[in-house]
């Protein structure tokens, strides 16, 4: 502890027990986050134990290859050991049904990172039960992902300064983040900062159930998403730790009814924090507002617990934070009511509206020729989804520009060029639609478009009273901007990718943004697709 006698920066605001009420509606929570399907199966559970006995052993194989390829002697290539953390949802113990294990391979020094994709690449790939084996050793955080038996795996790697990896080794010590690469101090991070994280709330079981319910709640009300300015595993994570450390001795059901009251009156930006934020080892920068203008700008920060602390939430915008304030409110108005009896949690799971809420939305389309070509291009544009949302905000007319979380994919067999230009703009037939991969073989001047559509929508200021005419929206500045913007990609080419912006009328919304019988049958209105 911190020899407070309470976890946190601030004293707790109440340690009393929960009441019987409180009791019942953590019953009942639990009984619906079971229904929802958010817990795997014990089949499923054991498996992964499995999984991850096999992969802390492949860990030690290839440390050991390694070490005897150096010239070690056997005994000395045995103790140089190797070892597996994980983080993620699997670590926090709030891991839904296929889903991931995030998993880091902590090695000794003379194991390099070519080593990692090179040779432990390949005992992967020859090891029993694994699939397709995907190697990124040039990304910011490097990653190799696979499945094994089934259950997918995110492997990162961090090279310590230590010629052998015990078996009792922690993360804990910041001096392990001396003299390591930038890649290795990354990497650490996501374990270094869950590890904390639980070691800093007062009773996990509590902890864990509180956060599966905000997380499904997130997801379903389409605000978990920290690439695109909502919060993101980590982030709501730490929000309902903080929850936990300010109630010590309160149940899942009351943290939750906690958790939307302090969220919605929090007041930003005020950081939370779940411990006093501490200097290191290093000459790296730690979160400071004081000092840099940057961190100043941060308008919900979450700050984590590792050295080096850092913002989780840097990505929120105005709106963005509107739209989850709104949230945190309607949360706390039914938990009120469950609490009451008068409402059932699955209310809080209910899906979102996004698509029933705005009369005009921005479609930003993004497209390739080809699947491998449209995973990094879509990615492209949606990491910088943002900088539009923040650039529209800017518009005097716009009270809200709010991006949806995820974008939706088409793959368009197209006849001819003037079909591919249509679908590049958005203006997918329904005969294109239906068209199957069979029918555009051996044709002639035939092509695939891989198309994903990310949506934002817009808010518009009520007309002023009395004033005559439509109310005029001129969004091409920021849309100009944002195209100019994603075009600057080191890797954009325009003769391979297509990037169009435009607004629709939510009447022109295509079929496929919603579920089955969501959108309600409008007579006598003939949709194009
Ligand atoms: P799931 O249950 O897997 O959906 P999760 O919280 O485990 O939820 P991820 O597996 O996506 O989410 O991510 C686990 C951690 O890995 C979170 C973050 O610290 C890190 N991480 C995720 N995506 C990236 C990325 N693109 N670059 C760097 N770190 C990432
Ligand atoms: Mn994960
Ligand atoms: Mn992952």
């Amino acid at each position: 502890g911190n020899g407070t006698g309470y976890l946190g920066v601030t004293p707790p605001i109440s340690t009393s027990e929960s009441s019987e009420r409180e009791r019942q509606v953590t019953e009942t929570l639990m009984e619906e986050l079971k229904k929802q399907g958010t817990f795997e199966s014990d089949e499923e559970s054991r498996n992964r134990e499995i999984v991850l006995g096999r992969v802390a052993a492949l860990v030690k194989k290839f440390v050991y290859e390694v070490s005897l390829s150096h010239g070690l002697s056997e005994t000395a290539a045995n103790a140089a050991g190797g070892k597996i953390f994980t983080f993620g949802s699997y670590r926090l113990g709030v891991h839904g049904p296929g889903t991931d294990i995030d998993t880091l391979c902590v090695v000794p020094k003379h194991v390099s990172r070519e080593d990692f994709f090179e040779v432990f690449e390949k005992l992967l790939r020859e090891a029993e039960g694994v699939g397709e084996v995907s190697g990124v050793p040039e990304a910011y955080v490097p990653i190799i992902k696979t499945k094994i038996s089934g259950i997918p795996i995110d492997f990162l790697m961090a090279r310590l300064a230590l010629s052998s990896i015990p078996d009792d080794l922690t993360l804990r010590d910041d001096n392990l983040l001396r003299n390591l690469d930038e890649r290795c101090i990354r990497s650490l991070g996501g374990s270094r900062v869950t590890d904390e994280i639980l070691r800093l709330v007062p009773n996990v079981t509590v902890f864990r159930d509180a956060l599966r319910c905000i997380k499904l709640w997130a997801q379903r009300r389409a605000i978990y998403s920290n690439v695109m300015g909502f919060l993101g595993g980590v982030a709501w994570g730490m929000l309902v730790a903080r929850i936990c450390q300010l109630y010590p001795n309160a149940i899942a059901g009351a943290i939750v009814s906690r958790f939307f009251i302090i969220m919605y009156q929090w007041s930003w930006p005020q950081p939370v924090l779940l411990k006093q934020i501490e200097d290191g080892p290093l000459n790296v920068r730690v979160w400071n507002p004081k000092i840099y203008p940057g961190d100043r700008s941060h308008r919900m920060p979450i700050i984590t617990p590792a050295y080096p602390s850092m913002c989780a939430t840097h990505n929120v915008t105005a709106s963005t934070q509107m739209i989850m304030t709104e949230e945190f409110k309607r949360g706390a108005e039914i938990v009120d009511r469950v609490i009451v009896g008068s409402a059932n949690w699955s209310e809080l799971f209910s899906k979102h509206d996004f698509f029933h809420r705005y009369r005009y939305y921005l479609q930003v389309i993004a497209s390739t020729g080809s699947a491998d070509l449209q995973i990094k291009w879509a990615g492209t544009v949606e990491s910088r989804i943002r900088q539009l949302v923040m650039k529209l905000e800017y518009v005097d007319t716009l009270t809200l520009a709010h991006p949806f979380i995820k974008g939706f994919e088409q793959v368009s067999y197209c006849q001819t060029d003037e079909e591919v230009r249509a679908v590049a703009q958005g203006d997918i037939s329904e005969t294109v639609r239906k068209r199957k991969k069979e029918e555009i073989e051996g044709h002639e001047g035939a092509s695939v478009v891989h198309s994903t559509t990310f949506y934002i929508g817009l808010a518009i200021e009520p007309k002023p009273v009395g004033a005559v005419g439509p109310r005029r929206l001129d969004i091409s500045y920021p849309t100009t901007e944002f195209t100019k913007l994603v075009k600057m990609w080191e890797k954009f080419d325009e003769a391979k990718m297509g990037i169009v912006v435009r607004h629709i009328k939510s009447s022109a919304l295509p079929d496929s943004v919603f579920d089955q019988g969501e959108r309600q049958p409008r007579s006598g209105v003939k949709r194009p697709n």
